[in-house]
């Protein structure tokens, strides 16, 4: 009896101590950042930001539109008092946020303190978050402005997490050229959608937007006309903003669709076009070459001077003229980035009679684009790229069609799958990736931040993780919109090639659950099979109510970009419910399944006839949902259950 008591006694003990000593030691989380950084550290103790923060400030070279950027993050984040100060006290009781580029002095001691140092490459940064005493030191540095952006981007991610351990971040791109390239046939982007396009870019640390839509008369069927003042007035605003978000706003030309080589008028055309851009802010330039005819001159002066046409003859012209330009470009700014360019023999790496007369005459400087071992490639591995860079005699920037949805085959669909089959190391052969988007602004996102962060650091990149961030991205963070959004994608998953063999399937989260139950109504028992039907039926209800979150959760211009598509998710949702009910009918033997199937039957047809939004993407037509999944899965549902 009394060795019990005794042992009673020291189980509250131990329960006392142990409950006290839970309490000290609360636990702090590791963030998740994205893109990746290259090094996340994190430290004993929670990541603090004090109601009002002081800030040291920061040394003259820093960019005025980072620190109002960083100074809008944190009242956003709740911070209501920002005193700014001019040195780092050696006692703190609140936040003190030290930001500038890593030579400062203030910099210097701050990154001490912290035990953090920024990585001596260009674009590079370290952000930090140490408590000491009753405060918190957060230090951002940058290598240079750039860096210093990216370690402001990075702490807004991190200001909208919440328990968030002390950490050191140290962090710098795998590849010098990441974004995107406007470059796709059909409707181009509003100037509006290009303007959020390029807030989005910097917030993914993508530095890169080259402005070359298919469809603007000035850039390629009439490219030797000048720009109405209105539209100058508007690209000069975009402009500005990619400044602003540390993004190269690259201007395309394509002349090649009439151009004459060798007629100094037309040279003289281009140099016109390239003046007139370069007077509104722009300052690099790509020459556009693809889908043209290259076989044939445009006129009767490229034949007396070049020859007989062909590959060849092609490869020595366009070599010849892209040189004069970038002649042109270093006089007008001896400052100017080379001169990027999209041969016409972008599609593959093998060596041929025009890569080789290209690559002989071309300024090694001038950057050339490739579209991997295809138009539309299912992968591009090292050793592709390798190859590029062989047959174009220098490391490629990599035209990456995907999400793209211009052709034939994507004609009722979203490309929204995770960016996938890029091999981890291409940072080494490559000198960057563009991707070209879909007309949809908003919808590319989910595959451009993927890009962008598989550019930033190929090597950690994980696709399903970036795709949740995305989605969660879109969503505002908020937890049931981000799960009816990756529901909306997976019906978006397909991503199709120019062939018949879609380079990425449909569906396979539902088509997982599809399967499943297909298989535990052929082989279960009853518990079973009745436990799956209901978890269909779960599935189905959130499938069926997703457009309706991501309607109130999510941005308009999304909304309003994917209206079709969340209407006929709707619709086959109510399809896929009704199914659900039928089998659940039908394993009780109740006569109302054939209603049930019957009804479903009617929403998946008119589910099937919802059309895209005339003229919204190049091909119209009939939208498609998981389709081969779930329209096979509903047809065949009846006949899987018979009594
Ligand atoms: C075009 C591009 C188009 C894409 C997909 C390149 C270099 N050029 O086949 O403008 O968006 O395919 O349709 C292309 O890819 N040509």
């Amino acid at each position: 009896m009394r060795s019990l008591l005794n042992s009673l006694i020291l189980i509250i003990i131990s329960f006392n101590c142990c409950f006290a000593q839970h309490h000290q030691s609360k636990p702090f989380y590791k963030p998740l950042i994205f893109p990746e950084p290259v090094s996340l550290q994190v430290t004993r103790g929670a990541f603090v930001i004090t109601p009002s923060v002081t800030l040291v400030a920061p040394s003259k070279n820093v960019s005025p539109e980072i620190e109002e950027l960083l100074i809008a993050a944190l009242k956003k984040s709740g911070v209501q008092y920002v005193k700014s100060v001019q040195e780092i006290p050696k006692e703190l009781n609140h936040t003190y946020i030290v930001f500038g580029l890593k030579d400062s002095k203030l910099i210097q001691q701050a990154l001490e303190r912290s035990n953090a140092v920024v990585p001596d490459k260009k674009e590079a940064y370290a952000v930090s978050g140490i408590s000491t005493g009753d405060g918190e030191l957060i230090t951002l540095a940058g290598k240079d402005n750039d860096g210093l952006f990216y370690a402001v981007q990075t702490f807004i991610q991190l200001t909208k997490q919440e328990s968030v351990s002390n950490f050191v971040i140290q962090d710098y791109p795998a590849m010098p050229i990441r974004g995107t390239i406007e470059g796709f046939y059909g409707k181009p982007w509003s100037m509006e959608s290009r303007q959020a396009h390029l807030k989005f870019l910097g917030s993914v640390k993508a530095n890169t937007y080259v402005y070359s839509p298919k469809d603007d008369p000035y850039a390629r069927a009439e490219w030797r006309e000048d720009y109405p003042k209105e539209t100058l007035k508007e690209l000069s605003a975009l402009v500005e903003i990619a400044k602003n978000n540390h993004v190269n706003f690259v201007y395309a030309i394509s002349p090649g669709p009439t151009i004459c080589f060798s007629d100094p008028a037309d040279l003289d055309a281009l140099k016109r076009k390239f003046e007139e851009l370069y007077t509104i802010g722009v300052k690099n330039f790509y020459v556009a070459l693809d889908d043209i005819e290259y076989t044939q001159w445009n006129c009767d002066k490229d034949e007396a001077h070049y020859g007989e046409s062909g590959k060849k003859a092609a490869g020595i012209a366009q070599s010849e003229l892209l040189n004069k330009l970038q002649a042109i470009l270093d006089e007008l700014d001896p400052n100017m980035s080379p001169l990027i360019m999209v041969p016409t023999e972008y599609y593959d790496a093998k060596e041929s009679d025009y890569k080789n007369a290209l690559i002989e005459n071309l300024d090694p400087k001038i950057v050339v684009q490739w579209t991997g071992t295809d138009v539309v490639p299912p992968s591009i591995s090292n050793n592709d790229a390798g190859k590029a860079a062989k047959a174009f005699g220098r490391k490629t920037l990599l035209w990456d069609n995907y999400p793209v949805n211009d052709y034939g085959q994507t004609k009722g669909r979203l490309l929204m799958a995770p960016y996938r089959y890029r091999e981890a190391g291409l940072s080494k052969e490559l000198s960057g990736i563009l991707s070209n988007p879909m007309n949809q602004e908003m919808p590319s996102r989910i595959a451009v931040t993927g890009v962008a962060s598989f550019a930033w650091n190929d090597r950690a990149y994980d696709p399903d993780l970036i795709w949740y961030m995305a989605a969660r991205n879109l969503a505002n963070g908020d937890k049931k919109a981000t799960q009816a959004l990756l529901k909306f994608f997976d019906t978006q998953h397909l991503a199709p090639t120019f062939g018949s063999q879609p380079w990425q399937e449909q569906a396979p989260r539902l088509k997982a659950l599809l399967d499943k139950v297909r298989r535990e109504i052929a082989f279960g028992d009853t518990a079973s099979r009745k436990k799956v039907i209901t978890e269909l039926k779960t599935y189905a209800e959130e499938f069926k109510n997703a457009p309706a979150i991501i309607r109130s959760a999510v941005d308009p211009v999304f909304i309003e970009e994917t209206k079709p598509w969340l209407e006929a998710m709707e619709l086959w949702g109510e399809s896929l419910v009704l199914t659900a009910e039928g089998l659940q009918a039908a394993m009780n033997s109740n006569t109302k399944a054939k209603n049930l199937f019957e009804k479903a039957a009617a929403f998946a047809e008119r589910a099937t006839e919802i059309e895209s939004i005339p003229g919204a993407t190049r091909f119209d037509g009939k939208i498609k949902i998981a389709d081969g999944v779930l329209d096979v899965f509903i047809n065949n549902a009846p006949g899987l259950i018979t009594f």
